[in-house]
């Protein structure tokens, strides 16, 4: 009986090494140590052999079954990790699908509008959205006691930083770098202290800047009509209307033909017709002079919009927080 265990466990060690799969090795293993095993067995059968006998049995039957359980683990070890023809990738499988993402509308709408003034000749800025008071309020004409530095509308760093309230600050740095023509927008975050349905204290602007030694109100709305009949897939006729900033002057504000009644008066325009799109206006002298540009030859206009509302009105969502949720569901639409 002795050597007939010696002799399983050898033939059972043997027969995993040769084994040629995963699958092989679980059938030697369940022929030699399973519940009906040959090992098995014999463990079962030691309390029939005589007294003397069952110690040496027990030892040996033991050491045979741990030698063969630790083989089995091995073998399957080893063949899981070499890649046999059984165990090749089948390229022919369908693929997971792995879940995409979506462009935000809000970075959409920023490239399109990018997008329709690079075609037109315009180059791109960027600049710190942590700014001092003098890029963000002091160089535009915005003197000490105007309302938009009011403690309410600015995030204050520190008494002399703030984080930019608009993206004029971009225009005011390039103008500092770069002599006449200019012919900029500047897209990205601005932050305002005020936090209700319609305002959130971050939302997005493009502006955009150009100066030349003609360059005429007639010119700004030349451009401006041809920016939003391209961004509003429309050829209806745009409204200026007079308006003020410190910056520019003149100034307005422009409208379009209400791209959901045509005109005709409903809830999104108010009965009016018409939806505000930007403000724009011809950059005043003193803006001019912070930067050192000879206001006697140069002219220039400037502009600027609000991209969440831009996206508002082309895409007709009618709740601005549903740019700062991260719904999926709302992502998906665009
Ligand atoms: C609006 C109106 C505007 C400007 C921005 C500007 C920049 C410089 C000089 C002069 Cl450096 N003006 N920017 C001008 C007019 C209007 O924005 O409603 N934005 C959301």
């Amino acid at each position: 009986m002795e050597k007939s265990i010696e002799q399983i466990k050898t033939e059972a060690l043997s027969e995993i090494q040769n084994a040629a799969d995963i699958e092989q090795v679980r059938t030697i293993s369940v022929r030699y140590i399973g519940r009906k095993g040959l090992v098995t067995q014999y463990l079962r059968d030691i309390p029939k052999l005589p007294a003397k006998q069952r110690p040496e049995a027990g030892k040996k039957a033991n050491q045979a079954k741990n030698a063969i359980e630790a083989a089995v683990e091995d073998a399957i070890g080893q063949l899981s990790r070499q890649k046999g023809p059984s165990d090749a990738v089948d390229v022919s499988l369908p693929g997971r699908p792995v879940p995409g993402g979506t462009i935000h509308p809000v970075t959409r709408i920023t490239r399109e509008i990018c997008s329709i003034f690079e075609r037109m000749g315009f180059d791109i800025a960027e600049g710190p959205e942590v700014e001092t008071d003098y890029y963000n309020f002091e160089a535009l004409n915005i003197p000490k006691n105007h309302p938009a530095r009011d403690m309410q509308d600015t995030f204050y760093v520190s008494d002399n930083i703030v984080l930019r309230t608009h993206t004029s600050p971009i225009q005011i740095r390039y103008m500092d770098a770069c002599k006449p023509p200019v012919r900029i927008v500047a897209p990205g975050k601005v932050y305002r202290c005020d936090s209700d349905l319609t305002h959130t204290p971050m939302f997005h602007q493009v502006e955009g800047l150009l100066v030349d030694e003609k360059s005429s109100f007639a010119d700004l709305k030349g451009l401006l009509t041809l920016f939003a009949r391209q961004m509003f897939d429309t050829d209806t006729a745009l409204r200026f209307r007079p308006s003020f900033f410190p910056f520019t002057e003149p100034s307005a504000e422009v409208d379009i033909r209400c791209v959901i009644c045509k005109g005709e008066g409903c809830k999104v325009c108010s009965q009016t017709g018409w939806l505000e799109v930007l403000g724009c206006g011809m950059v005043h002298p003193a803006v001019f002079e912070n930067v050192g540009y000879d206001t006697e030859k140069y002219k220039g206009f400037a502009f600027g919009m609000g991209v969440e509302r831009i996206a508002m009105l082309k895409y007709g969502i009618n709740d601005l927080r549903m740019f700062f949720e991260s719904d999926i569901r709302f992502l998906r639409q665009f």
